[in-house]
């Protein structure tokens, strides 16, 4: 079956990755399996409502693909050679703004032969999107690796409604400006009608840096109210920029966590523990970002200063494989794992280790059951775009029990100011956070987590998901009652 008519589909997403993986079976063949993020489980009702495709990358080198039908969505994979997976994904992408974006945590380098590299993909993912969209389409680029996309995509077909999100931050302009092809990016994302941020403060960046790069002027509303959207006029047009926190499908975890087989998956796992206390749970991509180091260091700090007992509590770290080939992640996972080996060797007995480390994905029913099982969830990046991890442990405690320990440089801490929110390069408060997490009072825990369920159960992706594309491509006027629809935007959190 045809998942497009002949004339092309009517809404794109075009992503660095495809929503599927190749699989290889035993006997050698390869079958699609669906890696269900909840990027995918959101747009799926636009996707499949109104004709739509994917385009993205099969997530191995060298592999020319045919489109394929997948349950009535088109699926259109991108080829990356090895080359460009190294310079273009690897490098560019992962070692130029990846850390450039997260504040400089690890030093962003500037390589033009990756830069060339980011430019060609750009291109291959711009014209397969223009090659699949049928005349009028919406079109929705997401992510950091995708910048230039916008600008080709519009060159080819002004006539397509284009959207562009970043899940990551979006930096403070005086680092932005570090990047040798600043302008090229900036240009590059005016190509799109709306530009979406996690945050208010991103968004204000980009109206100041696009002032200042092109010289464009923004509206003055978008640059004194930031709560509000802006916009910029670009060749006889108006880019709106505006803030659209990201979230999770709510329901389902809500929904998994009340299944009695995973309440009691989540009994057996502390049993397997010795049944401490109080369980700590940390679940995390391996990366410089997330901040892992900070909360071993402060457990350790808590140990040492004899303020818990070793014998009461224990610690489950998942930490996800990630990027395993850039040389800055190999280093952090060798200091990761010697500080949990510390801590074992300082305080754990035999059978009983303080950190459970686990150097592996699970399944969602198994994270789900972490999730239940855990009493504090520790969630301390040095910078986060979001962070779903601390909202789908949110959306797990129907009974409101649990407390989060929230970086205040996560996205997140914006909407889930009943947290403990911590400074993760102040080790003196993210010790005392953790003490008061570990020793807090059932009453006050209750009150915190109401708040933070509420919060998360009324604000899911599907609500993020519908704003973005209702800003970008607004209702039919007939429907439309009130004032033109905003972006869901929340607080700021911390200076970006
Ligand atoms: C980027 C931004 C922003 C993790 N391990 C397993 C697993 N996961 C799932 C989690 C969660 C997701 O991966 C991780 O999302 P995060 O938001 O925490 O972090 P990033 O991967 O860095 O995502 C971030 C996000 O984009 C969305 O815009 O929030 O700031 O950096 O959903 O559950 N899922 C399963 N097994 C695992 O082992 N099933």
């Amino acid at each position: 079956m045809e998942a497009t008519t002949g004339r092309g589909a009517d809404f794109l997403v075009v992503a660095n990755r495809l929503p599927v993986d190749l699989e290889k079976l035993e006997d050698g063949t390869e079958r699609w399996r669906p890696s269900p993020g909840g990027l995918v489980s959101a747009l799926e009702p636009f996707l499949r409502g109104r004709n739509g495709a994917w385009v993205g990358w099969s997530g191995r080198p060298d592999l020319d693909l045919e489109s394929f039908d997948d349950n009535g969505l088109l699926m259109h994979p991108v080829r990356l050679s090895s080359e460009e997976v190294r310079d273009y994904y690897e490098g560019f992408s992962n070692a130029t703004l990846w850390p450039l974006y997260h504040d400089v945590i690890v030093t962003p380098v500037f390589e033009r032969s990756w830069w060339d590299s980011y430019v060609q993909v750009n291109q291959r993912f711009a014209d397969a999107a223009a090659a699949t969209a049928a005349p009028g389409a919406t079109v929705w680029v997401q992510d950091y690796q995708l910048q230039l996309v916008p600008g080709m995509l519009r060159e080819q077909r002004p006539d397509l409604r284009i959207g562009f999100f970043l899940h990551i931050p979006f930096p403070p302009v005086e680092l932005f400006m570090q990047l040798p092809w600043r302008t090229e990016v900036v240009r590059g994302l005016l190509g799109a009608d709306v530009v979406g941020f996690q945050m208010p403060l991103g968004a204000q960046n980009f109206l100041w840096l696009a002032r200042r790069l092109l010289g464009l002027e923004s509206s003055k509303a978008a640059v004194k109210v930031r709560s509000r959207p802006g916009s910029v006029p670009m060749d006889g047009r108006h880019v709106r920029v505006g803030a659209f926190p990201i979230s999770i499908n709510a329901a389902a975890f809500d929904e998994l966590a009340r299944q009695p087989q995973t309440a009691e998956h989540a009994r057996l796992l502390r049993a397997e523990m010795g049944d401490p206390h109080r369980l700590l749970l940390g679940v995390d991509r391996l990366d410089y970002t997330k901040g892992i180091d900070v909360r071993l260091r402060a457990l350790r700090e808590l140990l040492i200063s004899k303020r818990v007992d070793p014998a009461d509590l224990a610690m489950v770290q998942l930490a996800i494989p990630s990027r395993e080939r850039v040389e800055e992640y190999q280093v952090m996972r060798r200091s990761i794992e010697e500080q949990v080996g510390r801590l074992n060797g300082e305080f754990g007995r035999v059978g009983r280790p303080i950190v459970h480390y686990l150097h592996q994905s699970m399944d969602r029913d198994e994270l789900v059951a972490l999730y239940c099982a855990a009493d504090v969830m520790v969630v301390t990046p040095l910078r986060d775009g979001m962070n779903l991890v601390c909202k789908e442990y949110v959306a797990t405690r129907h009974g409101l029990d649990g407390a989060l320990v929230l970086s205040e440089f996560a996205g997140a801490a914006s909407e889930l100011t009943s947290a403990l929110l911590v400074n993760p390069y102040d080790l003196d408060g993210v010790t005392h956070a953790l003490e008061r997490a570990l020793t807090m009072d059932p009453r006050e825990e209750r009150g915190r987590m109401r708040a933070l369920h509420r919060q998360v159960m009324t604000h899911d992706v599907d609500r993020w998901a519908r704003s973005f594309l209702d800003f970008l491509d607004p209702p039919e006027p007939a429907t439309v009652t009130g004032p033109e629809p905003e972006p869901a935007i929340g607080a700021e959190a911390g200076s970006r």
